[in-house]
This record gives C-alpha cells, structure tokens and sequence, in this order.
C-alpha cells in the first residue's frame, strides 16, 4: 500500500466520531430505537457496536505492534450489542468514547512507519492480516455503519 492511500485510510478514521455524530443528529428516542433495516440492529445499537468493535480493533493493532504475529481474540458483536451497555445507555456516551478511542488511535496510526503497518497478526477467522489490511478493514467499518443510518434516515424523510 501507498503512504498516500495510508493516509487517506487514516484520515477517514480520524473523521469517523464526527461523521457518525452527525448521522445520529437530531434523532429522537424512537427514532434511535427504529432498526436500521427489517430485523437488523437498532440506530442505538449500530453506535454502540461502533466502540465495541474499535475498542477490539485499537488492542488488535497495539498487539501487532507488541509482539510477533499474536493470535487475537474474536467476540460475539451480536451478542455484545445485546448486553445492557448497548440498550441502557444514551448514544451520546458512544460517542465520546468513540472521540476519545479515535484520537489514540489515530494519534498511534500517524506515527506508524511503512514497516510497522507490515507488521502482522492472526484473525482465527480470517487467517493473517497486516495491519495496513486492518486499516482498510476499519476505514471501511466506520463508513459502513454511518451509511446505514443515513440511508435509514434519507428511506424515513427524518
Ligand atoms: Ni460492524
């Protein structure tokens, strides 16, 4: 990968928190409680699974920086979206959490050289990545959850 599409990957990562705050903007409780398409996740959920799943992705990258190809854990996003810190919780905690958790992150990525983002872990599912696979994977992840709240959002008239 390129430094220059490392660095665009990165700052799609930086601007997620904003983004994804945005999309949630102005809704109401019911409106968050809506799913985000017939049987999928609520609005609340999605921002909730946000954190969750960046939280996983920032310890995967400080593993991978650590130590010689870790074998990292999965986690059950379904049912972790089910607990009580998905459902009992105002949105508006995921986001700061997500603000704060990118800034590290963020912070971390942007003082990684080519080499460190060569550097490798085990997914049990998915086999071995490299990090510049990773940050392509949750550049995406953001992009993808804030799309389903604004094509919910723009299929509502809300
Ligand atoms: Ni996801």
């Amino acid at each position: 990968m390129t430094e220059a599409a490392r660095q665009e990957l990165i700052g799609q990562i930086a601007e997620a928190p904003a983004r994804l705050r945005a999309a949630v903007e102005g809704l109401n409780d019911e409106q968050l409680a809506t799913p985000y398409r017939p049987g999928g996740w609520t609005v609340r959920q999605v921002v909730h699974h946000l954190p969750d799943s960046h939280l996983n992705a920032y310890v995967r990258f400080k593993l991978a920086l650590t130590e010689n190809t870790p074998i990292i854990k999965t986690y059950d996003q379904d049912r972790w979206a089910q607990l009580p810190d998905s459902e009992g919780v105002p949105v508006e905690t995921s986001l700061r959490l997500l603000t704060s958790l990118h800034e590290r992150w963020v912070h971390l990525l942007r003082s990684m050289s080519g080499e460190d983002f060569a550097r490798t872990l085990n997914h049990p599912d998915l086999g071995t990545l490299d990090l510049n696979r990773m940050l392509a994977l949750y550049a995406w992840h953001g992009r993808h959850h804030v799309a389903h709240i604004t094509a919910l959002r723009e299929r509502m008239g809300w």
